[in-house]
């Protein structure tokens, strides 16, 4: 299979192109996902970004998470795209003159200097800076990379958890299929299905012009992100009394958010934060808080993983009956109960993802699941960020041979695909956009 390490390549050798690939997408002050797909920065990729950077340069990797965190939102949102005012307008969609957010997000405190989108992407970032002063702490002590980045960190989360919890349980909701960072998940299906697509002449994809249709979202999918983004860009995007017809609660993002808040108690630590509620103490009394409300809400035995939920359906929100490699990710949490953790691990090894048996790398979507597509986006495709999060999963909770493997198979099929977006789970084909940033930077780090 096209995942096994290509004869020759040695690991030096991937990871100097692995440098490359971050030196090439370097702009001066952050990192573009894609040179072709993808010309701005984006919110989750930077933090993945910067997890590999650290490797190469601290101060750099450092920078990447100063420059997004400096267009965070005065109601403490960080946007999931900065735009790079050199960048035409035509390069991507939706640009900034739809998003408008230095006009229609006045109110919520979008800052004035640059232009970003209104949404949100899946909080990774304090994991990532933690990770990025650790590779270097002198260097990040001079430069008061922490201190600087703390209180930023924190109301970023208190933006998630104050405003976003739509389900009144205690976890973040998404209002946006991108906010999850998995556009197309067929886990969206059912919730989007409630959504009037915008008018199809009223906006124009660029996507197409640098992927394959059959590997991208549907018009019919874009035609619902333009609409629920308008009508909140419409509401000044505002949390408050917004309708939030798309509501959902997602276990990538909230396991993701409390990975985060275990980092925010070790930089609290580091910078000496006291309280009230932003010391140490606060941040592990909310991640375990976070872990119990995803436990609660979120697991379920019957799939043998966590679920998202759909806090629109029915009275009190229904469980969304599609198996999404998000229902993995909280493998990343510390401490959840024994019993889950082991039935993870036979979930992510059986015939739904079979990891290790029939694929190597965990694919996005269940591969018997009835929408399951081995080439189109989130609805099959294996990711690297996925596989980076389950591979530290694994590792974190002691299945080191099984963690080896994933690692091998990653960096295999990154060198074997020149840093694919994402591949076919069956082949391993690369397919999408090449050189993809977080790709590389995670198999870098996964060298180091
Ligand atoms: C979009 C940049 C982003 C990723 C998302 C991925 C895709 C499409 O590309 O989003 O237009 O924002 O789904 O996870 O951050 O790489």
């Amino acid at each position: 299979p096209a995942q096994r390490p290509p004869v020759g390549v040695t690991a030096a050798e991937l990871r100097q192109a692995a440098r490359q690939v971050l030196l090439r997408n370097w702009t001066g002050a952050s990192t573009v996902p894609s040179r072709s797909l993808y010309p701005h920065q984006w919110s989750w990729d930077s933090a993945f970004v910067a997890i590999g950077l650290r490797h190469l340069s601290a101060p750099r990797a450092q920078r990447e998470l100063e420059t997004l965190m400096s267009a965070q939102w005065g109601d403490g949102r960080v946007p999931h795209i900065v735009f790079n005012p050199s960048v035409p307008l035509g390069a991507y969609f939706p640009s900034p003159d739809f998003w408008r957010s230095s006009t229609a997000g006045a109110g919520a405190g979008a800052p004035g200097h640059v232009e970003t989108s209104g949404i949100v992407q899946p909080p990774v970032h304090a994991l990532a800076a933690w990770l990025v002063h650790r590779a270097d702490p002198a260097t990040s002590r001079r430069r008061g990379f922490l201190r600087r980045l703390y209180p930023r960190l924190v109301a970023w989360h208190r933006y998630l958890t104050v405003h976003r919890d739509l389900g009144g349980h205690g976890l973040v909701s998404a209002v946006h299929p991108w906010e999850p960072g998995m556009d197309n998940s067929p886990a969206w299906d059912a919730p989007l299905s409630r959504i009037e697509p915008a008018d199809p002449c009223s906006f124009r994809r660029c996507d197409l012009d640098h992927g394959s249709a059959s590997d991208r979202p549907t018009d019919l999918d874009y035609g619902r992100y333009v609409r629920l983004a308008a009508d909140y860009r419409d509401h000044g995007y505002r949390d408050g009394d917004a309708p939030h017809p798309f509501a959902v609660e997602d276990p990538g993002v909230n396991a993701l958010l409390i990975a985060s808040e275990h980092a925010l108690a070790q930089i609290a630590v580091e910078v000496g934060a006291q309280g009230p509620g932003d010391d140490p103490g606060g941040h592990r009394g909310r991640a375990a808080r976070l872990t119990d409300a995803l436990v609660d809400r979120l697991w379920d035995e019957e799939s043998g993983m966590f679920l998202c939920r759909d806090v629109r359906a029915g009275h009190r929100g229904e469980p969304i009956r599609e198996r999404s490699a998000a229902g993995l990710v909280p493998l990343v949490v510390p401490g959840l109960p024994h019993g889950i953790v082991r039935t993870l691990l036979r979930t992510v090894g059986g015939e739904h993802f079979g990891l290790g048996d029939t694929v190597r790398l965990v694919p996005s979507y269940d591969l018997k699941g009835h929408a399951f597509d081995s080439c189109r986006y989130w609805r099959g495709p294996a990711w690297f960020n996925v596989n980076w999060l389950v591979e530290r999963g694994l590792r974190q909770y002691g299945h080191t041979t099984r963690a080896d493997s994933l690692r091998a198979a990653v960096l295999a099929s990154a060198a074997a695909s020149g840093f694919a977006e994402y591949v076919d789970p069956h082949t391993g084909a690369g397919r999408g956009a090449r050189e993809f940033s977080w790709t590389a930077a995670l198999a870098l780090d996964l060298l180091s």
